[in-house]
């Protein structure tokens, strides 16, 4: 295999995220909102409540004595001494992957938190996922409201048991689109869902954690939103939050970017990575003592054939692939990535808080995290987990702090 060469180095330095692989058409979007496209904000009905369910029929019996409505809710799964563990994103990629390893351990009781319930019960049965061993939720995270709806949802599993798991993977990456496109509340889209969505989220779902023995929280992050890296520190655009000025007017049509410049849909995606990461830390910091829950990110390396390229051009869908498992090596498959974000939350070595998880190795180490939990690392030289370091910026504790503070005026926390 082709490993990194300073030829390649060159090529980085000349090629952009956002310039160098323009789309196929350039299209003049319209500011788009997400309602006016696919949001169906759920409510607590229980018309809706019953839509999550992936058993069509219900069993007469009914496992949750304490709590009817809940069992009927769930369709009568047992859920048994399983984790109840919650993935956003469960519908495509790496969270797609992750929930269909996790369900096939059997140590997990899946909640598949996807903006299409439609399509999460689909892939489900495609991937193959055991009747019984997850449930598919609505949520769209590009609305505060649809957040806060799904939380109030996971109220009917609070006489079975609290979240023991909790996966932060959805996210939109938008490096083409010229113009902004807005969630429900006013945010960017990359910033909105990826962010401010899952940082409600965590905090509204930190004290119901809190109630479980060895909870975790994680943050999907990545490379590209840490400079110390090649393909964070090279590629244009930096990831850069600035001195927060966009969020500190406010976050909202027609601030678009966390440093209050115009818009940059390529850099908005890894100042979105940036904010996740920092949420990792100040959590950890504000949560881990009085709640024991582990907070942390991952970057499981680049999954460079996931539909989150899907507004790149087609030469570039086909060649990115190749260009990272030939020339940088740092290409990993899809079921292998679902396995690594699944150790975060199932290996008993992964308790500790305030980590960004990376692996050491390259691609085709599908199994090393398998689910019948067999060891990982066993032979080979590709694949280990370790502890990675995050850039200087990522780990600056007075912007990380600020970040923090703002988001939740910006949720409307505070
Ligand atoms: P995908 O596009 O395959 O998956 C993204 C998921 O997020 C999909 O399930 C999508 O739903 C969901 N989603 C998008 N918008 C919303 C929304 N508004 N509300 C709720 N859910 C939404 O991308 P990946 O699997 O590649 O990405 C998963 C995570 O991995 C992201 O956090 C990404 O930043 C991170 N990552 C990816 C890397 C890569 O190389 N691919 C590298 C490093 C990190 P739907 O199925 O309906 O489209
Ligand atoms: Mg990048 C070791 C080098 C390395 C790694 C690990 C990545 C990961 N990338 C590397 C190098 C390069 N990339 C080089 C040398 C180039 C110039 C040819 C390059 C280009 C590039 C583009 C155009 N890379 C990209 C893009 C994207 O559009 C992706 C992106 O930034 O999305 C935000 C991307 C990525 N490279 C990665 C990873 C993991 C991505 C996906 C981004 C993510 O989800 O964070």
């Amino acid at each position: 295999m082709v490993r990194f060469t300073p030829c390649v180095l060159a090529a980085a330095a000349m090629l952009t995220t956002a310039e160098a692989f323009a789309p196929a058409a350039t299209t003049q979007r319209s500011l788009t909102s997400v309602s006016s496209r696919n949001i169906v904000t759920s409510s607590n009905s229980p018309t809706i409540l019953s839509d999550m369910l992936t058993q069509t029929e219900l069993p007469a019996k009914l496992y949750f004595p304490k709590d009817k409505e809940a069992a009927k809710y769930l369709g009568g799964v047992k859920i048994g001494s399983r984790k109840l563990t919650v993935i956003t994103g469960a519908s495509s990629g790496l969270g797609l992957n992750c929930a269909a390893c996790l369900a096939k351990t059997g140590r997990h009781f899946v909640v598949m938190a996807v903006r299409d319930v439609e399509k999460g019960k689909r892939v489900a049965k495609e991937f193959g996922m055991p009747e019984g061993s997850y449930v598919v939720m609505k949520l769209e995270l590009g609305s505060l409201q649809s957040v806060r709806d799904f939380v109030s949802n996971l109220k009917a599993f609070k006489s079975i048991r609290p979240v023991d798991n909790l996966i932060c993977n959805a996210a939109v990456y938008k490096p083409t689109d010229p113009e902004p496109a807005w969630t429900d509340d006013g945010f960017e889209q990359s910033m909105g869902i990826n962010h401010f969505g899952h940082f409600l989220l965590t905090n509204l779902m930190v004290d119901d954690m809190a109630k479980a023995k060895g909870a975790r929280m994680c943050i999907v992050g990545s490379i590209t939103g840490n400079t110390n890296t090649v393909g964070g520190g090279l590629v244009y655009p930096q990831a850069d939050l600035g001195k927060l000025q966009g969020f500190e007017s406010g976050a909202r049509e027609p601030i678009s970017m966390a440093d209050g410049k115009p818009f940059f849909g390529a850099k908005a995606y890894k100042d979105s990575k940036v904010c996740n990461m920092m949420t990792v830390s100040e959590l950890h910091r504000r949560y881990h003592d009085s709640t024991g829950i582990a907070f942390s990110s991952m970057y499981p390396g680049c999954i460079a054939d996931t539909p989150l390229f899907r507004e790149k051009r087609p030469w570039f869908r086909k060649a990115f692939p190749w260009f990272m498992k030939y020339v940088t090596g740092g290409y990993v498959g899809m079921e292998e990535a679902g396995e690594r974000l699944a150790q975060v939350v199932d290996d008993p070595e992964c308790t500790k808080s305030d980590v960004y998880w990376s692996w050491n190795g390259g691609a085709q180490q599908v199994g090393r995290w398998s689910p019948d939990g067999k060891p990982r690392g066993a032979g080979g030289s590709g694949g280990e987990i370790f502890e990675n370091a995050q850039s200087d910026a990522v780990r600056d504790r007075e912007t990380a702090s600020k970040m923090w503070d703002l988001s939740a005026k910006a949720v409307g926390l505070t």
